[in-house]
């Protein structure tokens, strides 16, 4: 499949693993609406492609993963406008979200902000040792509006949220690890080999059995743990309808190597 050319993004498709790079290194891949909008229509290419098992989305240079929605188009907006704003981003932290293959943040220096919160959007954040992230928000006046009040609250617990969004401070890598709003802490240099080998590693499983774990997980959040425990029947279920539930048990019984189809 091919894919639009972006004039904000970067993206490459080797061996089932997609990666966007936000290119905006001389504003430190600051997320502008042209940025919000690149990201809606690439998330939608890669989600149809059958080249893609996993994405994974990182900035440009050595110093920024994303270092905030973009201040300079965002300070003399309305609110009507930063509605409209924030709803962008929202659009493409639910194509992230809803998206049947794991998206992968690969946080490779500062994630502020939008930036923060759009690694939150992903199923999880891989980090730099240089990596600095937090959500500085109410030094600019404002509060995030990208998901970071709710969706970090999910990730770290209220109480993490909230004193890095009242207080606008910047952790560094260690300390994301420690709270657990990183998954994975390693040298700069290694952080794409990182990405890669997870990547690969899901590569090799049933699709629609990573796309169906995805879902449950997702739509199990926030619910009574009986009602969630439901879905993952359901999930679980419907899997063996599939051919690549036979193939994948087949392939274990006759200690061989399984070929999904993902059918
Ligand atoms: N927006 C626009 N430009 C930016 C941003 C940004 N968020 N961050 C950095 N830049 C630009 C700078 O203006 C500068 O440009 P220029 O060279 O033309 O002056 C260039 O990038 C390099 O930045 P610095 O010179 O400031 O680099 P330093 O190494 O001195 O500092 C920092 C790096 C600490 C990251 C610093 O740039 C900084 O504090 N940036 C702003 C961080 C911030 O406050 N982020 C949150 C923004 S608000 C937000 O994200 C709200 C989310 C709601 C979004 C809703 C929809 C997505």
């Amino acid at each position: 499949m091919s894919y639009s050319s972006f004039e904000t993004l970067k993206v490459t498709v080797e061996g089932g693993l997609a990666i966007v790079t936000i290119a905006r290194e001389a504003a430190l891949n600051a997320l502008s609406s042209h940025v919000l909008a690149d990201l809606t229509t690439v998330a939608g290419e890669l989600e149809i492609s059958d080249d893609v098992r996993v994405v994974a989305i990182t900035g440009a240079g050595e110093k920024a993963f994303v270092a905030g929605a973009d201040i300079a188009e965002m300070k003399d907006m309305s609110p009507i406008q930063a509605q409209a704003f924030s709803e962008m981003g929202g659009n493409v932290g639910t194509s992230i979200e809803t998206s049947s293959k794991p998206w992968i943040a690969a946080v490779n220096g500062f994630a502020l902000g939008g930036g923060c919160e759009l690694a939150l959007c992903c199923d999880f954040i891989y980090a730099s040792d240089n990596a600095k992230l937090g959500q500085p928000e109410v030094k600019l006046g404002v509060i995030p509006g990208f998901g970071g009040t709710q969706r970090l609250a999910r990730r770290v617990g209220i109480a993490r949220a909230r004193e890095l969004v009242f207080t606008g401070k910047t952790i560094g890598a260690a300390e994301a690890l420690a709270m657990g709003l990183v998954n994975k802490v390693v040298p700069l240099a290694e952080l794409m080999g990182e990405v890669h080998k997870t990547a690969a590693t899901i590569a090799e499983m049933g699709p629609l059995a990573v796309a169906e774990a995805k879902k449950v997980l997702r739509e199990g959040e926030g619910r009574l743990l009986r009602d969630a425990n439901q879905l993952e029947i359901e999930g679980f279920a419907a899997l063996f309808e599939t051919a690549d539930q036979k193939e994948g048990m087949a392939a274990f019984v006759e200690k061989r190597k399984a070929a999904f189809k993902a059918e």
